[in-house]
């Protein structure tokens, strides 16, 4: 068994179709390899000054990472925000909520030498499991060549359909993500994965970014990673992925609002109504002004 792959140009019901079914698929080639060496090129000071500042029995010893990806690394907002990944996000998280938002946006580089992760789930943030409802996606690309060998991402196929419990499901069938440079692994929350072993004598860098149900907590804090002055830089898109923006339509159902001001003191172009508008969720539903409000 493998992670399905698929060309750049593969209609998104197929990928959708693989993730579904497996709970990971892999297009390659998404972005072009001198796009990926940017992105590298701009992370490469914070992943040498603090890369190893977050060393733990989870996170490794010999892996490198950062996570203020857009204060160091403005090249990573086409990948944030990359049509293909909205369109999955779409499919998986927009019936479950109003918006999603960026969970976390982390670089990780595995360094020659580095052990296995263990093997886990990203949902398992949250102290819900809800049967059908995804609450993330994640996207993990390649900023190298991910390989067997230099650690590319293991993922256990089919490990979506586990029931979340207290005791260890069978994890041992895992397979790694192999894949060029400038390539996306998506997975689903819900999917048992991890870092692969760097047996190579070369590092293994990739992007890994969550996006999660809007009315969730951002695991990392995107105020803080990425905060005004900087944010403003970018779309409104990326700025709604942020969390620059509420979640909900009617007045009295949005979360996330912001009554400390104008918004536009520091951004020539709130994400508001651009994004909403772009989700269906310009307008107060009729349903919903009907009954004058909830
Ligand atoms: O580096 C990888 O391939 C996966 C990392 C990961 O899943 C994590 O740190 O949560």
């Amino acid at each position: 068994m493998t992670v399905q792959s698929f060309p750049a140009d593969a209609p998104t019901a197929q990928i959708v179709a693989a993730m579904r079914a497996d709970g990971a698929a892999i297009v390659e080639d998404l972005i072009d390899e001198a796009a990926a060496d940017r992105v590298m090129a701009e992370l490469r000071p914070a992943l040498d000054r603090a890369g190893l500042a977050q060393v733990s029995g989870f996170n490794g010893s010999r892996t490198n990472r950062f996570n203020g990806i857009l204060r160091e690394a403005p090249s990573a907002a086409p990948l944030i925000e990359h049509d293909m990944v909205v369109a999955l996000a779409d499919e998986f998280l927009l019936p479950h909520c109003a918006n999603y938002q960026i969970g976390s946006l982390t670089a990780i580089e595995i360094m020659p030498g580095e052990s296995e992760q263990a093997l886990h789930r990203d949902d398992s943030l949250y102290p819900i499991q809800l049967a059908g409802v995804e609450l993330q996606i994640g996207v993990m690309w390649s900023l190298t060549d991910f390989t067997a060998e230099n650690g590319g991402t293991r993922v256990v196929p089919g490990s979506h359909r586990f029931l979340r419990s207290w005791h260890l499901p069978d994890v041992s069938n895992w397979v790694s993500s192999v894949m060029p440079k400038g390539s996306a692994l998506f997975y689903l929350g819900s999917t048992w994965h991890g870092g692969g072993a760097n047996n190579s004598n070369a590092p293994r860098a990739g992007l890994i970014n969550t996006y999660s149900l809007g009315w969730l907590r951002q695991e990392s804090n995107q105020y803080l990673e990425c905060p005004p002055e900087i944010a403003k830089q970018f779309s409104p898109r990326l700025r709604a992925l942020l969390g620059y923006t509420t979640h909900g339509a009617a007045e009295e159902d949005r979360i996330g609002v912001y009554r400390g001001g104008a918004v536009e003191a520091w951004m020539d172009d709130p994400p508001e109504p651009a994004w909403a508008e772009d989700r269906g969720q310009g307008a107060i539903p009729d349903h919903v002004s009907a009954q004058g409000g909830r």
